[in-house]
């Protein structure tokens, strides 16, 4: 197996497992991470981590060997099943951390992308760099980098095929921070802890009205924000969390 899933302390741990190509995203490792979202949803994790194992890559991108030599017909397959992993990633109920401790490039950026956050360790270094193959991001770069960066940049990162370093992918906002350490799970745990101990059901509708503020008019993202919001009263975490706050307490939060 190149993926495993661990639990530990309530939070999910996937890791790519395939050193030897820099985790490279194989069709067979795609379909391991798809099977691994599947059961992480089906958990009660508070959060997922994902890392890369080998201290060089967090994921070097799609198998580039693997892709040569296929007809369209199965060029297209592998295009949706890398879309398909992804956006299960993305749609989780809980938020997911990609910790970059290497080269993302790729395919492996844009597994990244599909993350609720992304840390990155100083000596970073991430890129779409498909062009140079003569080929376009296929798993989803084209539609999530200008959502994160912004149209200009993320044209300008996928026509030149660019690497850009850890400073300047935090600059950009394509990571939320670079963080120190050589343990990536350890690295992740940290980030996760400052929103794993809230409401489940806050947390869900949380990133569920920000992630739609990308995909509708402002006047229907509104409309998101008060139905989701208005939701949210009416769980029993709610009620806990303004009691706890009238009796000077600290909320004990059940995920109802
Ligand atoms: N695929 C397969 N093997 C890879 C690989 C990759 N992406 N990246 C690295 N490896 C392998 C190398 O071949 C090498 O294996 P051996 O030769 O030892 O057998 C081993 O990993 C170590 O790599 P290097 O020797 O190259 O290590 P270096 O430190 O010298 O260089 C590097 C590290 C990350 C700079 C370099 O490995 C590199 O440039 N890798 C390729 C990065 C890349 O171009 N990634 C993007 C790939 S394209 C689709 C449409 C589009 C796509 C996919 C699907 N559909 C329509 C289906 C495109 C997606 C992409 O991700």
């Amino acid at each position: 197996m190149s993926v495993t899933l661990d639990t530990i302390d309530g939070l999910a741990l996937v890791s790519l497992n395939r050193p030897e190509a820099l985790n490279a995203l194989s069709f067979a490792v795609l379909n391991e991470l798809s099977a691994a979202f599947d059961e992480v949803a089906g958990t009660d994790a508070r959060a997922l981590v994902i890392t890369g194992s080998g201290g060089k890559a967090f994921c070097a991108g799609a198998d580039i060997k693997e892709l040569m030599g296929r007809d369209l017909v199965a060029q297209r397959d592998g295009a949706e099943l890398g879309q398909a992993t992804f956006s299960k990633l993305d749609k989780l109920h809980i938020p997911s951390i990609a910790v970059v401790n290497g080269y993302a490039f790729g395919g492996g950026l844009e597994l990244a992308m599909a993350c609720t956050f992304r840390i990155a360790t100083p000596n970073a270094k991430m890129g779409l760099p498909e062009i140079k193959l003569g080929l376009i991001p296929g798993y989803g770069g084209t539609q999530r980098l200008p959502r994160l960066v912004g149209q200009a940049r993320a044209l300008e990162i996928v026509l030149s095929g660019k690497s850009i370093d850890a400073a300047e992918a935090e600059r950009i906002g394509l990571i939320n921070r670079i963080v120190e350490g050589t343990d990536p799970v350890a690295l992740g745990r940290e980030f996760a802890a400052q929103f794993v101990r809230y409401s489940r059901c806050a947390t869900l509708f949380a990133k569920e009205a920000i992630q739609r503020a990308a995909e509708v008019s402002l006047q229907d993202g509104l409309k998101v924000e008060a139905d989701l919001s208005t939701l949210a009263f009416q769980t029993a975490d709610a009620a806990e969390g303004m009691n706890a706050f009238v009796e000077k307490r600290k909320p004990v939060f059940k995920d109802q």
